[in-house]
């Protein structure tokens, strides 16, 4: 049995906006967050020993991430070159330069010629020796359309069926590779991709309309005793025979992620008899809190009373609450600001209730095809704010009206900012 460290989509370096400068270290405490994650990750690898650790591709938020964040990086992933742990780097989308090939932010480790690891930035099978003996990983990184396929091959077709072609060719080269396979070794396939049958949320599906989406089935073949997946970054196992695993990211990368409990995999790979754990780590809490005071007396005490009763220490907070304007007067920010010391960041969104939310006036209801003008009015005698401007309201109202009656008479340029939908509602359109 061979025991595996599963981890994913560290994505070092993002989220700088949910943090703040810690003025003892000079960085980021979201980059500070996200090397803690990383550490209690690679601690469990060392204290196991696990014997193999795979990375599942999206390092940083880029290609050219600073230095100082790809040092971050490298002094953790430096401690499983100490403790002689293999570990297998996959390149994952956020990893691939958009110049030419093997440019991503990965490869330096194999151009070091870092002892153990490996990087993954093309579909091969690499072998290699553990404590527990030989082991077979597969990589297969991020794949895009240049990398299986010439511009000639897909010009003129649709994409659905361009998505079918890679699809193919990307079986073809898999099973090349399986092929090759020794039977008797442990095997692994590490992809950074995303399948049709991943999840995020609310049980939402991720991959419509997302364009390039790898059937489940290309996969879930017997030849592998463990599919390692990086991409999505809400933990799931997507097969139970064989194992197919997204670990999920470390950390909260925004607050899509806000519900996703995170962490890493532990896998005791064993041909045919794999078994694994979900191990969480502690990241740092992400939580919205929504209110909606636009039909409340006092706006301000029950926002405070909604932020009391809320976890906001340590945490991320975005504190959303719906308003109508006249009510802002009644809002302290410089309240909320102090309500909401305790969270580690915050942001205040206040959305303005607009007007066409408001519930029509039961006058209007009642004459389904009301003149225009009339509506005009009728509205404008329920808006005592309006009425000093009424007159003038009304009559550039009836100007515009002119204008449409002479449409025929005018150019298309000349009508086209507005629009008289045949049910007698004017509006306006921007173009
Ligand atoms: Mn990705």
């Amino acid at each position: 049995m061979i025991k595996v460290l599963h981890l994913s989509d560290i994505h070092m370096g993002s989220g700088f906006a949910h943090g703040r400068i810690n003025p003892e270290t000079g960085l980021n405490t979201r980059l500070e967050d996200f090397v803690t994650t990383l550490r209690l990750c690679i601690d469990r690898a060392i204290k196991e020993p696990v014997d193999l650790v795979l990375f599942g591709g999206d390092a940083f938020p880029d290609a050219t991430p600073p230095p100082y964040v790809q040092e971050a990086f490298a002094s953790q992933f430096r401690r499983l070159v100490d403790a002689q742990i293999p570990t297998v780097l996959l390149v994952g989308n956020h990893d691939q330069h958009s110049q030419g090939q093997g440019g991503a932010s990965l490869c330096i480790y194999r151009t070091l010629g870092v002892p153990g690891f490996v990087v993954g930035d093309r579909l091969t099978t690499h072998r290699l020796e553990t404590r527990q003996g030989p082991v077979q990983v597969i990589t297969l990184p991020w794949v895009t359309r240049s990398t299986l396929l010439t511009r000639p091959e897909t010009e003129g077709m649709s994409l659905a069926d361009v998505s079918q072609l890679l699809i193919d060719r990307l079986g073809v080269a898999l099973e090349g590779e399986i092929r090759q396979l020794d039977p008797a070794v442990p095997t692994v396939l590490l992809a950074h991709l995303m399948t049709d049958t991943a999840r995020f949320g609310a049980e939402r599906f991720l991959a419509v309309g997302k364009g390039f989406t790898i059937p489940l089935a290309l996969l879930t073949r017997p030849c592998f005793d463990y599919v390692a997946l990086g991409h999505v970054h809400r933990h799931q196992v997507l097969c139970e025979s064989p194992p197919v695993v997204y670990p999920g990211s470390l950390e909260r990368v925004d607050f899509s992620e806000e519900d996703e409990e995170k962490g890493y995999v532990l896998v005791n790979l064993a041909r045919g008899e794999t078994t694994m754990a979900f191990c969480p780590v502690p990241a740092r809490p992400f939580r919205t809190l929504r209110v909606d005071v636009s039909t409340q007396d006092e706006p301000q005490e029950v926002l405070l009373k909604a932020i009391a009763k809320a976890p906001i220490a340590e945490a991320v907070i975005r504190l959303i609450y719906q308003v109508r304007s006249e009510q802002l007067d009644q809002i302290d920010n410089q309240v909320l600001h102090q309500a909401l010391k305790a969270a580690h960041s915050y942001t205040i969104q206040p959305e303005l209730i607009s007007q066409l939310a408001r519930p029509r006036l039961p006058e209007l209801a009642a004459e389904a095809s009301l003149d225009p003008l009339r509506a005009l009015q009728t509205y404008l005698t329920s808006r005592e704010d309006l009425q000093d401007i009424e007159a003038d309201l009304l009559e550039a109202a009836q100007q515009l009206l002119e204008v449409t009656d002479e449409e025929d008479a005018l150019t298309d340029e000349a009508i086209a900012p507005l629009a008289v939908r045949s049910d007698g509602n004017t509006q306006l359109r921007l173009l």
